[in-house]
C-alpha cells in the first residue's frame, strides 16, 4: 500500500517536474539578456570603490585553470588575468579592459576552507555570497559535528546560514530534524523538503531574488543540483546516491553561478568530501556562543573546563543545560582550526619568500586574496 502510494507520489512529481520545465526553458531564453548591474548584485559600495579606476565591472560566473567567465551587461565573456585564475573566484566582482582584468573589488563575505591534500592551503569557495545555504539530507548524511564546521564556516565568511534538510520526503516526521538543526546555532534556520519538488524547492526562492546570491553546499547526493535546477530552471546532471551509507557520486565538478528564476543568483558547487576549517576563529566563536559565553563567566580567565574551581561551564554540563558532547565538538574544532590557522600562515609565508605567491591587487585590500589550488574533491 505504502509502496504504491509513494510510487504514485513520484509519478505526480515527475509529471508536474516537467511541465514546469517546459515552461521555465521557454522562460530562461531572456533571463541573461539585459541584465544591469543591479541584477548582478551590483551596490553602492563596488560602485564608490571602482570610482576613477580602469575597467568596466564585471561578475565572476566560473573560473576555469586559466582564465575567468564573467557576467556583466554586454553578456558573457572570457577574461584573462594577470595574477592567476586561482587568484579569483565565483561570485567575485571584477573590473576588466577589454578581455583583461584590471582589478579585483573587496569582497563583502568570502567563503573559505583548508583544503583538501597534505598541504596547508586556504581554497576559497565563493564570494559576495548573501546567504550560505547548508544543505544536509534527514538521513545517514546529518551529523551535527559536521554541521557546526560548515555554520562556523558561514559565519567566518559573513554569510546569512540556512540549513535545509533534503529528503524530508523519507520520513514520517521531519520537524524533530529541523530543531536538531537549529539548536546548533542561535542565527540558523531549518528547512525540511522534498527537493525533488518543484514547489518544495520554492521555499528557497526569497533568498536568492533580486540582487541575492544564494550558495549551496554540502556532501555529495544531498540534492543540491536537484535544488539549483528547480531554481534556476536548468536541467544538469543528478545521480542516485548508494544504497548502503547514502553517499553521492560526486555528479557536480566544478562551481557556477547562475540565474534564478526569482531574479537573483544561485551558486551550485561539487559535495565535499570533508571540511576543514582554517582562519575561522570568530566563526567557530559565534556558532558556540552558549560555550564561550559561559567560558567567559568561569573563575579563572585560563580556565580549561576541566576540574578547575568556578568553571561556569562544567557548572552547566552539571545542570543539564549544556550538552557535553558540545563541548567536545568545540574543543575539537578550535584546535584543529588553530592549527590548521598556523600551517596556512607558515606556507603563505614560505611561498612569498620564495616569489611564488600571486596576489590579487585590491584597492581597499580587505579581501585576502585565493591561496590554494581551486580543485574540487
Ligand atoms: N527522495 C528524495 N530524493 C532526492 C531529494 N533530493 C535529491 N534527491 C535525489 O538524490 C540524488 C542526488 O541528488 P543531486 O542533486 O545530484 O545531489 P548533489 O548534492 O548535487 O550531489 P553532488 O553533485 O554529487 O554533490 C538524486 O537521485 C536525486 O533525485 C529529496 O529531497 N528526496
Ligand atoms: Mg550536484
Amino acid at each position: 500500500m505504502a509502496d504504491r502510494r509513494s510510487a504514485s507520489n513520484a509519478r505526480r512529481i515527475s509529471r508536474r517536474r516537467m511541465r514546469r520545465r517546459e515552461c521555465l526553458l521557454h522562460e530562461r531564453a531572456d533571463l541573461l539578456t539585459d541584465l544591469t548591474l543591479a541584477d548582478l548584485g551590483w551596490s553602492e559600495a563596488w560602485a564608490r570603490e571602482a570610482e576613477g579606476e580602469d575597467g568596466t565591472p564585471a561578475r565572476v560566473s566560473e573560473v576555469r585553470r586559466d582564465h575567468l567567465i564573467a557576467l556583466s551587461p554586454g553578456g558573457s565573456a572570457e577574461l584573462t588575468t594577470s595574477d592567476g585564475a586561482g587568484q579569483y573566484c565565483v561570485g567575485d566582482w571584477i573590473l576588466a579592459h577589454g578581455p583583461r582584468v584590471t582589478l579585483r573589488l573587496s569582497r563583502e563575505t568570502e567563503i573559505a576552507r583548508r583544503a583538501a591534500g597534505p598541504q596547508a592551503m586556504r581554497q576559497l569557495i565563493a564570494a559576495n555570497v548573501d546567504t550560505l545555504a547548508i544543505v544536509t539530507s534527514c538521513n545517514a548524511d546529518f551529523n551535527e559535528a559536521r554541521l557546526e564546521r560548515y555554520l562556523a564556516m558561514a559565519a567566518q565568511a559573513g554569510c546569512v546560514p540556512l540549513i535545509v534538510l533534503t529528503k524530508a520526503d523519507g520520513v514520517a516526521d521531519a520537524t524533530d530534524w529541523v530543531r536538531r538543526a537549529e539548536t546548533l546555532s542561535p542565527e540558523v534556520r531549518g528547512i525540511a523538503l522534498d527537493a525533488r519538488d518543484a514547489d518544495a524547492a520554492d521555499a528557497l526562492a526569497p533568498w536568492c531574488g533580486p540582487g541575492r546570491t544564494l550558495a549551496l553546499v554540502g556532501s555529495s547526493g544531498v540534492g543540491k543540483t536537484t535544488l539549483q535546477n528547480h531554481l534556476t530552471g536548468t536541467d544538469e546532471a543528478v545521480r542516485g546516491i548508494r544504497e548502503g551509507d547514502a553517499r553521492g557520486r560526486h555528479t557536480t565538478t566544478a562551481r557556477s553561478l547562475r540565474r534564478t528564476l526569482a531574479g537573483g543568483w544561485l551558486i551550485d558547487t561539487p559535495g565535499m568530501r570533508e571540511l576543514a576549517l582554517t582562519d575561522a576563529g570568530d566563526g567557530i566563536a559565534a556558532v558556540f556562543a552558549d560555550v564561550t559565553d559561559l567560558a567567559a563567566a568561569c573563575r579563572f580567565n585560563d580556565c580549561a573546563h576541566e576540574v578547575e574551581p568556578g568553571c561556569a561551564v562544567q557548572a552547566a554540563i552539571a545542570e543539564g543545560t549544556l550538552d557535553p558532547e558540545r563541548l567536545v565538538r568545540w574543543r575539537k574544532l578550535v584546535r584543529e582550526d588553530r592549527i590548521a590557522t598556523e600551517g596556512v600562515a607558515v606556507m603563505r609565508a614560505r611561498t612569498r619568500g620564495t616569489g611564488k605567491a600571486a596576489h590579487a591587487s585590491t584597492k581597499r585590500g580587505r579581501g585576502r586574496g585565493g591561496f590554494g589550488d581551486d580543485f574540487e574533491d
